[in-house]
């Protein structure tokens, strides 16, 4: 077994100590005293690496700040925690495995030992044989049973075997193939399956079984209702699931028994978190979409980003500082959420990936050595692209009595022809952040004649914090770039907090359960319940319901 870290509990260090009495001085300072006693602050407050320019001047902090909080992160070691996962170490404790996502966008020729094997080499041969794969598809050499040529591609996965591929085709919907329909099914709710397959012809159709473990209950349940779907649709011969269904998967044998030849599956490792592998095989889609090449441009922005942490200064590492102004926020300030703000409709999904990344990771409370976690560990993160966001949630951030630190994230080109708008929307997104960060005092309404009565009401009180986050234009490098400084970011909450961000135990109960209550809601005759009477009363009512569905 790894022997996990033991390091002191959080509130018993001196770093910590340090930080809370900062923040006590801090609380008391605006965002407006903090640019005016600094006229460069704008300027100086910023970091850019990996095609990502990060301006975090709008935080409620000072160079003090840093220096305390690059001393809480000297002393939980999250330097030494980094260079044990590139090194791949097993530091997912609890699962006793490597963490080594970095492999997966590491250039052909470098070397990551795991157990002895170099799994660069592994990545780079499952990179070839997708890219040749897709090569063919999009060719339109790839032909289904009855010889017509693939059209449409159906990914089914959940979780992390489908947020990052939704997310990416989605993000990089502009320079994908607009010829090939893509389509993804998550849910066990059978509406998931209908409307995905929805007016598609089974013989111009390729599904994508995507499940690292091959065992998961809603994949393997839509991927039957797809065989039989594929099968009823190409006439019947068995012999048509080669032609129509691939897997990714690190369960070879599961594939088999479930009929996929091996041949045509491509293999990921236990080293990949589900939530970590959109750049895996999990994302043979995003690369059908896209082509290989822009999929290894993805993996060269990942990789920069990778290489960014692993060796700029702290004082410019944006991961680093990205991590521990979310500590900074979610410790010292008690914010318990963070917004995450992409002004482009393309990152409409960014959010909710985000949330599996951050919540899954860092949703945490024991420490690697079991002891109960001494502070607030993940905060939520949420979010919804704006505009759209400014005329719904926004009145919360800017006037709400809670403290939301916000990630804004915008792109100097657009992406259409229509410049003049994309305009209008970086507008909106410097907007916001000022109007944050500045509000609208009592005095300045005043001078701007408001009604006294309106007064309190119209104030914004400013100080709401925020990081701005610009790339040039979204496409796959800066795509790649911004996940692996998510990432990497959360890796430094993790190893600040001490926890694993990389095993997800939490999950587990929900899914024996619900394995449970199957059996009872499709039980015939009476039951003797063993759940709470809340539970056993919805039990019971749904069994009515169902029979009478089924007329009994
Ligand atoms: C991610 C989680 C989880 C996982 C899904 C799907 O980190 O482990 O979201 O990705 O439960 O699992 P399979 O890929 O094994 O089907």
């Amino acid at each position: 077994m790894n022997t996990p870290r033991s390091l002191p509990p959080l509130q018993a260090t001196p770093e910590w100590a340090a930080l809370a009495s900062h923040h006590r001085r801090m609380r008391e300072l605006t965002l407006q005293q903090l640019f005016a006693g600094d006229p460069a602050r704008g300027t100086r407050m910023v970091a850019e690496a990996a095609g990502l320019y990060l301006d975090y001047s709008k935080n409620i902090i000072t160079d003090e700040t840093l220096r305390l909080l690059q001393a809480l992160a000297d002393a939980r070691g999250v330097a030494v925690r980094r260079d044990a996962m590139f090194r791949g170490e097993k530091i997912n404790s609890t699962e006793e495995r490597a963490v080594l996502h970095v492999a997966l966008r590491a250039p052909r020729g470098s070397r990551i030992l795991v157990d002895g094997r170099n799994v660069v080499e592994d990545v780079h041969e499952v990179l070839d044989r997708m890219a040749a794969f897709a090569g063919r598809l999009r060719a339109g050499e790839w032909c289904g049973h009855t010889g017509k040529p693939i059209r449409n591609i159906i990914s089914i996965g959940i979780g992390g075997s489908d947020l990052g591929p939704v997310m990416a085709y989605e993000a990089l919907k502009a320079c994908s193939r607009r010829d090939l329909c893509f389509r993804f099914i998550s849910n066990v709710d059978p509406a998931d399956f209908v409307e995905a397959t929805q007016g598609l012809d089974a013989a111009e159709t390729l599904f994508i079984v995507c499940s690292k473990t091959f065992t998961t209950l809603e994949t393997l349940t839509n991927a039957r209702a797809a065989r039989a779907w594929c099968l009823a649709g190409t006439g019947g011969d068995e012999a048509a699931v080669a032609r129509h269904f691939v897997a990714v998967s690190t369960n070879a044998q599961e594939v088999a028994r479930f009929g996929i030849d091996t041949a045509n599956m491509f293999g990921f490792w236990d080293w990949v978190g589900g939530r970590y592998s959109m750049d895996s095989a999990i994302g043979l889609s995003t690369m059908l979409a896209i082509g290989p090449d822009a999929f290894r441009d993805m993996l060269a922005g990942f990789h920069a980003m990778d290489e960014h942490f692993r060796s700029a200064e702290p004082g410019a590492n944006l991961p680093l500082l990205m991590g521990l102004l979310a500590v900074w926020y979610n410790n010292f300030f008690g914010a318990q959420t963070v917004a995450v703000l992409p002004y482009s409709r393309y990152l409409g999904r960014f959010p909710a990936y985000l949330q599996q990344l951050t919540m899954e990771s860092n949703g945490k409370h024991a420490t690697l050595a079991g002891q109960a976690v001494d502070v607030p560990t993940g905060p939520i993160y949420w979010g919804e692209p704006g505009t759209d966001g400014q005329h719904s949630f926004y009145q919360l951030l800017h006037q709400g009595t809670r403290l939301v630190p916000c990630d804004l994230i915008g792109f100097e080109q657009p992406l259409q022809a229509l410049a003049g708008q994309h305009d209008l929307l970086m507008a909106n997104l410097l907007a916001q952040a000022e109007a944050l960060a500045f509000g609208r005092s009592a005095e300045q309404l005043r001078a701007a004649h408001a009604a006294e009565w309106l007064i309190p009401h119209r104030v914004c009180e400013g100080n709401r914090p925020t990081n701005i986050l610009m790339a040039e234009r979204l496409g796959p490098r800066s795509l790649g770039s911004l996940v692996a400084l998510y990432e990497h970011s959360v890796f430094v909450q993790g190893a600040i907090w001490n926890i694993n961000s990389f095993d997800q135990w939490g999950v587990e109960l929900g899914k024996q359960l619900a394995q449970q209550i199957i059996t009872e809601l499709q039980a015939e005759g009476d039951l003797r319940s063993r759940h709470d009477s809340s539970t056993s009363a919805l039990i019971e009512r749904y069994r009515a319901a169902r029979r009478r569905r089924s007329g009994g």
